[in-house]
């Protein structure tokens, strides 16, 4: 009787040796982000920008509630999914995140790495207005406020690697960003990227 009780806790304690790593892995499992044009993630997680705090070990996560432009993520807090843990993603650094090169009214190219399938409703792609300060966090103000690009998904889900083309504005010069929302269909979330480029 003794015996089985020791060998009972020992197998209720491997169980949960392997449950805690597996729960602790899930977060940084989940989701996706932009990787083409790079998105601010995507140069914080591959070391280019540094100074990132945490979104360096994960640049799939940046969440928040989804909504977005009537709800979501307050002003200034656009590129971070309003995650106080991701922060350093709205600091505009004085102007100075590198930007891809892209062609104003060209057909262009956008890549997630989607790290968790998530069934989808749309994938939005907005543009800052040619009044756009780099110098300033990104607000509504600031965001063209029709998508350049929306691709719906009727719940499907992404690829783990998906594209999506849309044609960007005619007429651009300069600097910008691109604002992705990945909105979830299945969660009260969506997925929020900032990508500087620059016409
Ligand atoms: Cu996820």
């Amino acid at each position: 009787m003794r015996k089985r009780t020791i060998v009972s806790t020992v197998s209720a304690l491997a169980a949960s040796a392997v449950a805690a790593p597996l729960m602790l892995a899930s977060p940084a499992a989940s989701h996706g982000f932009v990787t083409g044009p790079a998105s601010r993630s995507a140069l914080c997680g591959n070391g280019t920008v540094r100074n990132c705090g945490q979104i360096q070990w994960e640049p799939m996560s940046v969440e928040g509630p989804k909504g977005y432009p009537s709800g979501g993520p307050a002003d200034g807090r656009l590129c971070a999914g309003a995650d106080g843990r991701w922060s350093p993603l709205d600091d505009p650094r004085g102007g100075n995140w590198p930007a891809t090169a892209v062609t104003s009214g060209a057909s262009t190219t956008f890549t997630w790495k989607i790290t968790a399938r998530h069934s989808t409703s749309t994938f939005r792609y907005y543009v800052t207005k040619p009044s756009w300060d780099p110098t300033t966090p990104i607000t509504r103000a600031q965001l063209e406020s029709t998508p350049f690009l929306t691709v719906p998904y009727q719940g499907a889900k992404p690829a783990a690697l998906t594209s999506h083309t849309g044609t960007l504005p005619a007429g651009r010069t300069g600097r910008a960003v691109v604002f992705a929302v990945w909105d979830v269909a299945d969660t009260n979330n969506a997925f929020y990227s900032c990508s500087d480029v620059t016409f």
